[in-house]
């Protein structure tokens, strides 16, 4: 629309006002996702878009996802100045997670090494050994069990059941989950495989088992994305945010795409499987950050020191 490109217009310009680059998660909507593209900034997973910013000269990083997305940037470039378009932006993982309770599990349990997902606070970082995000999980835990360590997993309990299946780790699971991941339901996932026969079922591991069991595919939105571009099926039931679809429609602009059923689907949510902090990021909230330099991203000091050194770890892990 008309109000679309000009607000487009006003992002562009203040984007170079600032020296600043956007760097946007999948799940955003597609509007900002093509922005980021058109921009030179970044669209991806939360790895990705942790070692792109960390990585591009920019002096000013806007990030449009969730909070913990911009927290992990900061820490990684403190000399940066990271903008987000919204400060309330949060995620039910880091909800579930609360430092205190935490780092008391973990004060029971010294003798394993803790393991936390990408979608946690500053604070709990500082509390791990290793962050990770669902694209590079499996490796990581499957190189600290060769070493023969017993893990503490936290915060997402399917990630964390799937990744035991996977490896054979020893892993205390913490037990939080997804508020959009959680609503796939196994059930209707089979009507509507037998609906269409030929398709490929893609599963973000954050979804129950019953539901990861149907899967062709099980991996984070890259994997699945890469999954759309290599298989030779001709339609994919995808159990993932929305957001993704901008991509994976991009880059396999022949395929049918479906998504795979929630527990609202058709009634009670239409939009069950799109995060809502997610689609808080929005064009006039991003101009609004950019222009007044609102909605920038704090790091307590004394945090810092101890949070990179487990992301660090993970960005030269990936390497
Ligand atoms: O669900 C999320 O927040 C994901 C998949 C984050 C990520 O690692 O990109
Ligand atoms: Fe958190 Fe789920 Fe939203 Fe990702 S999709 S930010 S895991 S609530």
């Amino acid at each position: 629309t008309a109000e679309e490109a000009d607000y487009k217009a006003r992002i562009r310009s203040a984007l170079l006002a600032r020296d600043a680059v956007l760097v946007a998660h999948y799940y955003t909507d597609p509007v900002l996702q093509a922005l980021a593209e058109e921009t030179g900034g970044c669209v991806s997973d939360s790895l990705e878009m942790a070692r792109f910013g960390k990585e591009h000269p920019a002096s000013t990083l806007v990030v449009a996802g969730v909070r913990f997305m911009g927290e992990t940037s900061k820490i990684l470039s403190p000399e940066k100045q990271v903008l987000m378009p919204t400060l309330e932006a949060t995620c039910s993982l880091d909800i579930g997670c609360p430092i205190e309770e935490f780092s008391a599990f973990c004060d029971q349990h010294p003798d394993r090494t803790v393991v936390v997902y990408a979608n946690t606070s500053a604070a709990v970082k500082a509390r791990a050994d290793w962050v990770v995000t669902s694209s590079c999980a499996l490796e990581i835990v499957g190189h600290l069990m060769d070493k023969g360590e017993k893990i503490i997993w936290a915060p997402d309990q399917h990630l964390g059941n799937y990744i035991q299946r996977e490896t054979g780790a020893d892993m205390l699971l913490w037990e939080g989950s997804c508020i959009v991941h959680e609503e796939f339901k196994a059930k209707a996932l089979l009507d509507l495989k037998a609906v269409y026969p030929d398709a490929a079922i893609l599963v973000h591991p954050e979804s129950p088992m019953s539901v990861v069991e149907l899967a062709d595919v099980v991996g984070s939105t890259s994997q699945l994305i890469k999954a759309t571009q290599t298989l030779p099926n001709p339609t994919f039931i995808v159990a993932t945010d929305r957001g993704i679809f901008y991509k994976m429609q991009q880059g396999a602009p022949g395929k049918l795409l479906i998504e795979a059923p929630t527990a609202g689907s058709g009634a009670t949510c239409r939009s069950c499987a799109h995060c809502p902090w997610m689609a808080m990021n929005t064009l006039p909230a991003l101009l609004q950050s950019l222009e007044q330099g609102t909605n920038e991203i704090l790091v307590p000091e004394h945090l810092v020191p101890q949070a990179v050194k487990p992301l660090e770890r993970m960005l030269e892990f990936t390497r």
